[in-house]
């Protein structure tokens, strides 16, 4: 017994926020700041550079493309391990894998592998440094989500092999997650995530079932991800978030009742995370929306800045959501 070894440590030093922000920059400008963890390009026309902390994400921007850019407090070390690729400022990890479906033999194989790749990364990172690596957040984009009829679904194949390889990486509960698909017909399964050296909090959303306990007619291995992951700077990291409540789809075919209710959703996410959280709400938030038909861009758009007081201009991307009767899904940080 050592009960008093927690009494005898210095206190543990608390986090400052993770800064995100969608600019117009120059790639090359951006990755010489000292601070910067990760850009995050959308579409087949965005720059890639090649650094760790560069990615590009095959979903083509509905309007105006703009990168992602996360920065840190502290200057940045990056480096890759095997397939994973990684940056850290010491507080905060950021971490990425692309995944040959081919060379893997299957999406599902893919995402075992992928999400191995990451919990070797995550220990690894903690021998080299000393200091744990917790996962807030996960992304994950695939080509053809739908594609596939039942338990065949190409969703439902990646549900399975995250499901199976994800282990090490939610030894603390599972972490917010997005998933989305891709129309670029190319078999890359592409993950990326964050983590820190505290860990957050799992936050899950009173209207709506969680996802690890969806009923069968949603496929053999439900969903593992959290609704939302509080971090240890205060900070909420939203899920892909829809118009699921229960477990049910609601207002199949319209994109702007969807949107409503897909607000509900957060508005209740935001309330069930705490008092500070609720009282940020839309005018903190730094939104991704996922739109199935281009064509609906601009009335979402309009429709969300009427109705999410003081929102700041989201990205809005085309993506498949990973259920067919989806037309939309948004997510973001907040704080
Ligand atoms: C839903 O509520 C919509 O499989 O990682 C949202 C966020 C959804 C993440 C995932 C799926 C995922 O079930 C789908």
């Amino acid at each position: 017994m050592r009960l008093s070894e927690n009494t005898s440590t210095p206190a543990v030093r608390a986090l400052s926020p993770l800064r995100v922000e969608y600019v117009n920059a120059d790639l090359t400008a951006l990755l010489a700041e000292p601070d910067v963890l990760a850009v995050i390009g959308f579409g087949a026309s965005a720059p890639l550079e090649d650094d760790p902390r560069c990615l590009r994400i095959g979903l083509e921007p509905a309007l105006n493309g703009r990168f992602e850019v996360w920065r840190g407090h502290a200057p940045v070390r990056r480096g890759r391990d095997g397939a994973v690729r990684w940056s850290s400022d010491g507080d905060y990890l950021f971490f990425a894998i692309d995944v040959d479906e081919t060379a893997s033999g299957s999406l599902e194989d893919a995402a075992a592998q992928a999400y191995q790749e990451i919990g070797s990364l995550l220990d690894t990172h903690r021998v080299r440094t000393g200091s744990p690596a917790h996962v807030l957040r996960l992304w994950n984009y695939m080509d053809a989500i739908n594609e596939g009829d039942g338990d065949t679904e190409r969703y439902r194949r990646f549900c399975a092999g995250r499901a199976h390889g994800i282990g090490p990486a939610a030894r603390n509960g599972y972490s917010a997650a997005t998933a989305i698909g891709r129309r670029d017909g190319i078999r890359v399964l592409q993950v990326y995530g964050l983590a820190a050296r505290l860990a957050g909090v799992a936050v899950e959303n009173p209207r709506q079932l969680s996802a690890w306990s969806y009923p069968r007619q949603y496929g053999p291995v439900a969903p593992t991800f959290a609704r939302a992951t509080r971090t240890p700077a205060n900070q909420l990291l939203v899920s892909g978030t829809a118009a699921v409540v229960g477990h049910s789809s609601q207002h199949v075919g319209d994109t702007l009742a969807q949107l409503d209710e897909t607000l509900l959703n957060l508005t209740s996410l935001f309330d069930a995370a705490g008092t500070e959280i609720a009282e940020r709400g839309f005018a903190a938030s730094l939104l991704k929306v996922y739109l199935r038909n281009p064509a609906d861009a601009a009335q979402v758009e309009r429709r969300l800045h009427e109705r999410a007081c003081g929102l700041p201009a989201p990205l809005v991307l085309v993506g498949d959501i990973c259920r067919n009767d989806l037309r939309l899904e948004i997510d973001g940080i907040q704080g």
